[in-house]
């Protein structure tokens, strides 16, 4: 009889094992720092790459930064028994649903375990009830607007939950273990041809799945070799030429191949978007032409072409070539057709960076490690735009601080060779729309960003003032990340792109693109409309360390969705002429 071996655990379980704990921490009124041992750790699970399983039985675990002896005792624990006791002491103490109640905005610890105790929560369904019952105003210390925020907030939550969607992941955590693929697949000695396609290729800020295609003769031995790479934790569906699986943190991966003949028809289909192959293939159609995934059928004589690139499938229905990043259904088949593309922007044309930070605010690294970083990346200028005095938990500027700063970074300037280093602040916009410092010490700078890191709840008109008083000041030469969204955290505030663009023609304001890439903001299509207003753009970094100049890269790209040339982009121009204020 064969024995029936467990499946070790996924990383994806053990990392809600972890994650869990780290919630009835918080929920216990545990010190963070022990809750954020356990946060990082399960954050840390379900991202890695490799089985976090075998890893503990190899006795590697503890390789991984931030785990030690107490995370490696539960990994074991939990790899023995199938469960920790710590959580299932919290398990006993507390009702599951409550860690539901506890993450809703505007909860947390203590008001959680305030309602339970005095209102009986136990879970959603619960708060809700109370929420409607008026139970919730009458605790001491809640009141009206807490019932009313806490109604509004359960609303958003069932909404999403009816979505229910894959949840999209940003694409420069997901690109890295998609090339990795890409370059095992193309080691095999019978793969000729592999690329990563869909919204990864066309550098779309969030992604849902990995998807590879690759031209093969042999498409079953390429089937099994990849099956059986290190990343897969399991194969969820295997056709003779389809297959897709699971990566160990929980990723989607489709694969598909086909012969090298067709492989420009496959990885023009699987490119996608969806809408805009079905406008390239309307497109198509009127001129007698019929698209798959295999090769272009003439019509009328049923020949069938196929493509080794995605070149010739373009040029079959008489296109030019249409690069990835447009391909959205956003207009580029009619511009395609009638030559009018534009030249986009590449990260190469960057010449400079114009907003960074350092460690003289919430920056990891000093003024010359970032000034070294730049040069390495070939930047001939550099402004360090760190934060002002308002936002005090970055440690922001104060007109002295500033002051301090400036002379060091003349000093560094004049000490360094091969790269221009600037002084500039990003100023923060305050609620009511003032400037968070005195014009005296913006005077004195070569470049200054504002932007706005509160008040995200104000009405638009209100926004605006603020956005329009601060591109109205003489010193202020580009409005940073317009918007304020945060992938997959924080909804942008109210702007009115159109009014927005006009204030930055009317002021000669730049409008920045910034390229961490939670933010990507101003997103592609507000920087395309921005563009067509007339606005000029700067891609920048926003970069807190040395490794975050890889943020320019990311910024052009969103650029080059938003349909943007060297000439949209001041920072393509030498720092002459920047200097130079319109
Ligand atoms: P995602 O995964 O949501 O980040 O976005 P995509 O664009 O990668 O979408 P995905 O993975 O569902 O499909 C990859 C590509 O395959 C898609 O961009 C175009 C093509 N495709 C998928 N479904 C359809 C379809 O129903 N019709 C057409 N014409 N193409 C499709
Ligand atoms: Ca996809
Ligand atoms: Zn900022």
């Amino acid at each position: 009889m064969p024995v029936d071996t467990p499946r070790p655990p996924s990383n994806r379980e053990l990392a809600e094992v972890f994650q869990t704990i780290a919630h009835y921490l918080a929920l216990d009124g545990e010190s963070s720092y022990r809750m954020t041992a356990y946060q990082r750790a399960a954050s840390l699970f379900r991202e890695h790459p490799l089985s976090i399983a075998e890893m503990t039985v190899r006795g590697n675990l503890r390789d991984l930064p931030g785990v030690g002896q107490a995370i490696e005792a539960k990994v074991v624990e939990y790899l023995e028994t199938g469960q920790v006791d710590l959580l299932e002491k919290f398990r006993r103490r507390y009702p599951e649903g409550l860690l539901g109640v506890m993450h809703l905005p505007g909860m947390g610890p203590k008001k959680t375990r305030l309602i339970w105790e005095t209102a009986g929560v136990a879970d959603l369904r619960d708060l809700e009830r109370a929420c409607r019952e008026g139970r919730i105003r009458e605790i001491p210390g809640l009141g009206d607007k807490t019932e009313t925020n806490l109604l509004r907030a359960l609303e958003t939550l069932t909404i999403r939950a009816a979505e229910g969607k894959e949840p999209r992941r940003l694409r420069t955590l997901v690109e890295p273990q998609a090339a990795h693929m890409v370059a095992e697949l193309r080691r095999l000695p019978m793969v000729v041809r592999a690329d990563y396609a869909g919204s990864l290729r066309r550098q779309c800020p969030t992604v849902r799945d990995i998807d590879l295609v690759a031209a093969s003769a042999d498409p079953v031995a390429v089937m099994s070799a990849f099956s059986g790479l290190p990343q897969i934790a399991r194969v969820v569906e295997r056709g003779e030429t389809k297959l897709a699986a699971r990566t160990h943190n929980g990723l989607g991966v489709d694969l598909r191949v086909v012969s090298p003949q067709s492989y420009g028809n496959l990885l023009q289909h699987f490119t996608g978007s969806a809408g805009h192959n079905v406008a390239l293939r309307a497109y198509a159609q009127q001129r007698g032409f019929k698209i798959s995934e295999y090769h272009v059928e003439h019509l009328e004589s049923g020949r069938l072409i196929t493509c080794t690139t995605e070149e010739q499938v373009y040029e079959t229905v008489a296109l030019r070539y249409i690069p990835p990043e447009l391909r959205e259904d956003q207009g580029e088949i009619e511009a395609s057709a009638t030559g009018v593309l534009p030249d986009l922007v590449h990260r190469s044309d960057l010449r400079g960076d114009l907003h960074v930070h350092s460690d003289w605010t919430d920056g990891r690294a000093g003024l010359e490690e970032m000034a070294v970083a730049a040069r390495e990346q070939g930047l001939d200028y550099l402004c360090f735009c760190d934060h002002s005095q308002s936002l005090a938990m970055t440690g922001g500027l104060c007109p002295e601080r500033l002051a301090a700063q400036i002379d060091a970074i003349r000093e560094l300037d004049a000490g360094i060779e091969g790269i221009r280093i600037l002084a500039g602040i990003e100023v923060d916009i305050l609620t009511d729309g003032r400037l968070d410092l005195p014009e005296e010490a913006l005077a004195r700078l070569d470049f200054v960003t504002a932007s706005i890191h509160s008040g995200f709840g104000q009405p638009q008109t209100k926004i605006m003032e603020r956005l329009a008083s601060a591109m109205r000041s003489p010193y202020v030469r580009s409005i940073g990340h317009p918007t304020g969204r945060l992938l997959g955290r924080r909804e942008p505030y109210d702007v009115d792109i159109d009014s927005l663009a006009r204030l930055a023609v009317e002021t000669g304001t730049y409008l920045e693109i910034n390229g961490s890439p939670d933010r990507l903001d101003l997103t592609a299509p507000a920087a395309r409309r921005a563009a067509a207003l007339g606005a000029t753009l700067v891609i920048c970094s926003d970069a807190h360390s040395p490794s975050d100049f890889q943020n320019l890269e990311f910024g052009a790209g969103e650029a080059r969705r938003a349909w943007l040339t060297s000439a949209d982009v001041a920072n393509t121009s030498p720092w002459e002429i920047i200097a130079e204020k319109p």
